[in-house]
C-alpha cells in the first residue's frame, strides 16, 4: 500500500493552478527587458524542465544555479521543483572556491550558471568531480574542466526539445508532466553561513512554500492578483525567493524581477515604471535611498513596504513614511523558516520593534539554560514553531540537533517581549554577524587574515556604522617585526572572499583580550571598536 497518497508540486501551485483557473493571461513576471504572462511563464518552465529531464536529472536530486534574477533562474527554479529535482540557488556574490564548496557539498551532477558568473562557475567547478554537466546563459562555455560537459542556455532548451519528441516517438505523449511530489517532498534547499564559516544547507519542502506565501504573503500582507512586487534582495536568499516568487505567484499576481545590484535610482525608476505595489527592502538599501535625491514621489503607487535581514532603526522607519510615504514594515525570518514569522502590522506599527508572531507562528524566550522567559524586557533567546520550519541541514547532524529541538527552532537571536506583546532584537546570541542582511562567519574572515603574512592573531566583531547597521572589523595583531596595514588587509579579504564579508574597518593591537580559559573576549573588542 502507498505511505503518501496526496500529491503536492510547489511548482504546479505556483504556475500551472492559474491556468486551470482560467487565468493564464495575467502577467506573471517583468524583467526590464520581457513580460510573461502565466501562460509564457508555464512554457517557458516546460521548456527547462525538459532541458533537466534531457541532462538525465532524477527527482530529488539537486539542481544548483549561481545565476542573475532573470526569465532564466526563475524558470530554472520552477523547472527544477516540476521534475521533481531540488532547487539550490546559490549566491552570485560568492568566489570560485567558496561556491565550490556549496557544489561539492550539494553532491549535484548539474550546475547552471548566468554568463556573466562564468568566472565563479569555473572555479567552482575544478575541484567537483561529481559535477557533469553545466548550463550557462550567454555563447561562451570554454574553458570548462574535462569531466564537465557545457552547453549554452539554448543547447541546453533544444536538447530538452529533441528529447520530448524522441520520448513522444515512443510513447505517443512527449508532454512529461508535473512530478507527482507529496508535500513533504525536497523542493529547495538555501545555504546559509554557519558560525565556523562552513556554509550549510537547510532542506525545505513542496508544501514551506505554500505556507509561507499563506501565512505571511496573504495573512500579514493581504496580497491578491492586483499586487506587483520588487524586491532588493535577490531570488537566492530566503528573503528575495519569497518576496520575487512565492507570494506573488501563490496570490496570482506579478513579479518585477531586476537582475542588476539593487541602488536606490534603479529601485526608484523601476517602482514607478513597472507600478510596484510592494516594495521589499533591507535597512542597507533604505539608508542609501534616504540620503539619494530620487523624487519623493517615486513609490506613489507603494501600497506597503516590507523590511527584514537586520533590524530597522525606527529613525528609517519615520523618514521612509515622511518623505516617500511608504509605510515599512519591519519583520524578523530565517532560512530555516522560510520566510517571515514575527512582523509589524499594516497602522499598527511599532518602530524599533520586529513586532507580534504571525499567526501559525508560535515564540519563546529561553535562558541559556532552556528555562522559559516570561518576563516584559527580559532577555532571552528566540525560539519559534511553525510548520514550514526546514527539515533540518543536509548532512549536519550534529548542528541540525543544536538547532532543530522537535518542533522548536533556536533562531540564535536575542530578543526582549515589550508590553504591548512585541519583540525587539538585541543582536546575536553567537558570534555571527550580519553585514547588510547578510550572514557573515567571523571565523571565515579571520581565516583568510591569518593567511596574511603580516598578521599573528586576529578577531572579527560587529560595529555599528553611522546607520545604526552592523559592520564586520577586524581586531588584529601583526607579527614581529611586521606593522598593520589596513588598506592591504580590506584589499586581501576582498580578493579571497566574497566582497560583503571583507572588514570595513582594520584596528590594530598588541594583544587581544582574553579570558581566564584562553577565550577571546569579543564584547571587550566590541567596546572599544565602538569607542
Ligand atoms: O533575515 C531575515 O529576517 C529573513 C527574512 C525572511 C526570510 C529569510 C530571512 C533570513
Amino acid at each position: 500500500a502507498a505511505v503518501m497518497t496526496e500529491v503536492f508540486n510547489a511548482a504546479d501551485h505556483l504556475v500551472d493552478r492559474h491556468l486551470r483557473a482560467g487565468n493564464g493571461d495575467r502577467p506573471a513576471l517583468i524583467t526590464p527587458g520581457r513580460t510573461l504572462t502565466y501562460r509564457q511563464l508555464s512554457d517557458e518552465v516546460r521548456r527547462v524542465a525538459a532541458g533537466l529531464r534531457a541532462l538525465g536529472v532524477r527527482p530529488e536530486e539537486r539542481v544548483l544555479m549561481c545565476m542573475a534574477d532573470d526569465v532564466e533562474l526563475f524558470a530554472a527554479l520552477l523547472a527544477a521543483m516540476r521534475v521533481g529535482a531540488v532547487a539550490v540557488p546559490c549566491s552570485t556574490m560568492l568566489t570560485g572556491p567558496e561556491l565550490g564548496k556549496l557544489v561539492t557539498d550539494s553532491r549535484c551532477r548539474v550546475v547552471l550558471g548566468s554568463g556573466e558568473f562564468g568566472q565563479a562557475v569555473r572555479g567552482a567547478l575544478q575541484d567537483a568531480p561529481e559535477v557533469r554537466h553545466t548550463v550557462l546563459t550567454g555563447d561562451d562555455v570554454s574553458l570548462l574542466p574535462g569531466h564537465v560537459q557545457g552547453r549554452t542556455w539554448q543547447e541546453f532548451l533544444k536538447a530538452g526539445a529533441d528529447k520530448e519528441t524522441e520520448d513522444g516517438k515512443e510513447t505517443g505523449d512527449g508532454a512529461a508532466g508535473v512530478h507527482p511530489s507529496w508535500p513533504d517532498s525536497p523542493a529547495l534547499w538555501l545555504y546559509t553561513s554557519g558560525t565556523t564559516g562552513k556554509p550549510k544547507a537547510a532542506m525545505h519542502r513542496h508544501i514551506d512554500i505554500k505556507l509561507v506565501a499563506e501565512l505571511y504573503g496573504r495573512q500579514v500582507l493581504g496580497m491578491g492578483p492586483g499586487d506587483r512586487c520588487l524586491s532588493v534582495a535577490k531570488l537566492f536568499f530566503a528573503y528575495g525567493i519569497g518576496n520575487s516568487m512565492f507570494f506573488p505567484l501563490s496570490a496570482g499576481a506579478t513579479a518585477l524581477l531586476e537582475p542588476a545590484r539593487p541602488t536606490p535610482g534603479l529601485f526608484a525608476r523601476r517602482a514607478s515604471a513597472d507600478q510596484a505595489t510592494l516594495l521589499f527592502g533591507t535597512p542597507s538599501f533604505w539608508g542609501p535611498l534616504l540620503a539619494s535625491d530620487v523624487p519623493d514621489d517615486a513609490f506613489a503607487t507603494v501600497r506597503q513596504g516590507v523590511s527584514a535581514g537586520e533590524a530597522l532603526p525606527p529613525r528609517m522607519f519615520h523618514r521612509m513614511a515622511e518623505r516617500f510615504g511608504v509605510e515599512v514594515l519591519d519583520g524578523i525570518g530565517s532560512t530555516e523558516m522560510l520566510h517571515i514569522f514575527i512582523s509589524n502590522r499594516a497602522g499598527k506599527v511599532h518602530p524599533g520593534s520586529s513586532g507580534t508572531p504571525v499567526p501559525g507562528y508560535d515564540i519563546e524566550l529561553r535562558d541559556t539554560e532552556g528555562g522559559l522567559i516570561e518576563g516584559i524586557g527580559e532577555p532571552g533567546e528566540l525560539y519559534v514553531r511553525g510548520d514550514s520550519a526546514a527539515v533540518g541541514y543536509w548532512c549536519r547532524a550534529a548542528t541540525s540537533r543544536h538547532v532543530f529541538l522537535g518542533d522548536w527552532v533556536r533562531t540564535g537571536d536575542t530578543y526582549v517581549r515589550n508590553d504591548d506583546g512585541t519583540y525587539t532584537c538585541l543582536g546575536r546570541t553567537n558570534d555571527l554577524l550580519k553585514a547588510g542582511g547578510i550572514w557573515v562567519s567571523p571565523t571565515e574572515v579571520e581565516e583568510r587574515l591569518l593567511a596574511h603574512p603580516d598578521v599573528a592573531e586576529v578577531a572579527v566583531v560587529a560595529v555599528p556604522d553611522a546607520d545604526d547597521l552592523d559592520k564586520p572589523v577586524a581586531c588584529v595583531v601583526p607579527g614581529p617585526g611586521s606593522r598593520i596595514d589596513p588598506e592591504e588587509l580590506i584589499a586581501w579579504c576582498r580578493e579571497g572572499l566574497a566582497s560583503f564579508k571583507r572588514p570595513r574597518g582594520v584596528i590594530g593591537l598588541t594583544e587581544l583580550p582574553k579570558t581566564a580559559t584562553g577565550k577571546i573576549r569579543r564584547n571587550v573588542l566590541r567596546d572599544l571598536a565602538r569607542s
